[in-house]
């Protein structure tokens, strides 16, 4: 099925539709009920949604994200900002964060970790698509934001990576990709005590909660919070003394593709030569870092167990992250172009559409139902779409887009993902950041786009 250019009409109206119904003034719920506060790097593709219907809306996303940023310069993972009618666990209590001397004073409450720094991308895309007589405006409003980010990214280039390795460590699996069987090993090797009587309310908000994580997922998750409100959510002593340290090779590509557009965007900020210092060395020490992850057996990039000093032999979408950064070597590009397209991700014979899904679905681990275990994510195949087009493969780029859009309009509904095998719909609907992208690739006639200022 190919989407006409009436029914993308449609689509996009629809997807207007979900950002208008999850807005709440100057943020956006990540979706209505199962997800009812802000959250970091939805936020950052939210915008990219909202610059599509009014750049000042998409700005104001940003901006009332980044004024919870911690001194540190971490931008937290989630900002609390739902009334009480729309609980969400684990809330505010559970984190605690009053007690770490880096977080917001009250009454901002947040929690004490982070997501992908998709925000530059958002910042990037905000700017291309402002029309002229907003310009002005936008512009004055990107210099006051673009230290910030500047900041955040050295958070993250530092305080998360104090190896200089080029590649950012994770905390925590709600640093992303929550239950990728990425992080199995790892949890598994954690000693853990009950965490307390908890209540989950994601399993009974979504029709079937086997698309969720598992309780054993759970009491993992909540565990290592409570390791973190130990160590008042300091990093040089979670370094110390934490059991779950993962250098994660997609969160580090994203820093490298988010470095780049800040680059991109130095003029229009009129950035200082010391921050565009900065940002080319983070830029290729995050492209050094990545390249030396490659395996050249399977054509992946691994993530690396900085506890255990173990590589993590597993094809999930995170192994493309030398796509999703743009390294340079050629013979690398070549393999993952080939790995793409073949059988165990996007070429798969019985998948519907040819996307990338969360986990090959070679892998004993995959689940086709199960949220990060194998199904489909707009959200990812954006991130794909953006860099094929950015490395010169516009016509795969345009397929991608293509096939996304065809998966979302044959569903009928904005899921927080997809069934590879038959499209079926999953997790939570009218999920704020499939709309996003959704109005981003209506938008998109042709790739090509995303580089030009
Ligand atoms: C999912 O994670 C939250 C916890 O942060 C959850 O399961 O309750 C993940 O997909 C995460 O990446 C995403 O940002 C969040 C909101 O969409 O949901």
């Amino acid at each position: 099925m190919s989407v006409t250019a009436g029914s993308r009409a449609l689509l996009r109206d629809r997807a207007a539709a979900v950002l208008h119904d999850n807005d709440a003034g100057s943020w956006t719920k990540a979706a209505p009920h199962l997800y009812p506060h802000q959250w970091s790097w939805d936020s950052a593709f939210i915008a990219i949604g909202w610059a599509h219907l009014d750049a000042r809306r998409a700005m104001a996303e940003l901006e009332h994200l980044f004024a919870a940023q911690w001194s540190t310069g971490m931008v937290p993972h989630i900002v609390f900002r739902a009334g009480p009618g729309e609980p969400y666990f684990p809330g505010p209590e559970w984190w605690d964060c009053s007690i770490a001397a880096a977080a917001p004073a009250p009454p901002v409450r947040t929690t004490g970790i982070c997501q992908p720094p998709v925000h530059a991308l958002a910042v990037h895309r905000i700017w291309q698509l402002t029309p002229q007589d907003k310009r002005p405006e936008i512009r004055g409003r990107i210099q006051a934001l673009y230290p910030r980010l500047v900041k955040w990214h050295r958070y993250l280039a530092t305080e998360r990576d104090p190896e200089a390795s080029g590649l950012v460590t994770v905390y925590h699996p709600w640093e992303g990709t929550d239950n990728s069987p990425r992080w199995d090993k790892a949890l598994s090797r954690i000693e853990v005590a009950k965490p307390g009587p908890y209540t989950r309310l994601d399993t009974t908000q979504i029709a079937d909660p086997s698309q969720r994580p598992t309780d054993w997922d759970y009491d993992r998750y909540l565990w290592l919070v409570g390791l973190l409100r130990k160590y008042r959510y300091d990093d040089a002593q979670i370094y110390g003394q934490y059991p779950f340290l993962m250098k994660d090779v997609f969160f580090s590509a994203v820093l490298v593709s988010a470095n780049a557009a800040l680059l991109d965007l130095a003029d229009v900020a009129a950035a200082s030569d010391g921050d565009r210092e900065q940002l080319t060395s983070w830029l290729d020490r995050g492209r050094d870092g990545l390249t030396r992850c490659f395996d050249t057996e399977s054509g992946l990039c691994l993530d690396y167990d900085v506890r255990t000093d173990e590589r993590i032999r597993l094809r999930t979408f995170a192994g493309f992250a030398p796509l999703f950064a743009q390294t340079a070597d050629a013979d690398q590009r070549a393999a993952q172009l080939h790995v793409l397209d073949s059988e165990d991700f996007c070429g798969n014979p019985r998948f519907r559409w040819r996307l990338l899904p969360s986990m090959s679905p070679a892998e004993p681990a995959f689940e086709p139902h199960n949220y990060w275990r194998g199904p489909i994510w707009p959200v990812i195949d954006w991130l794909l779409w953006r860099s094929l087009t950015l490395a010169g493969y516009g016509d795969r780029a345009d397929e991608l887009r293509r096939d996304s859009l065809g998966q979302i309009a044959a569903a009928e509904t904005f899921a927080e993902y997809f069934e590879p095998f038959t499209g079926e719909p999953l997790g939570s609907t009218q999920q704020s950041w499939t709309a996003a992208v959704a109005l981003d690739w209506s938008a998109s006639e042709h790739s090509g786009e995303a580089k030009c200022i």
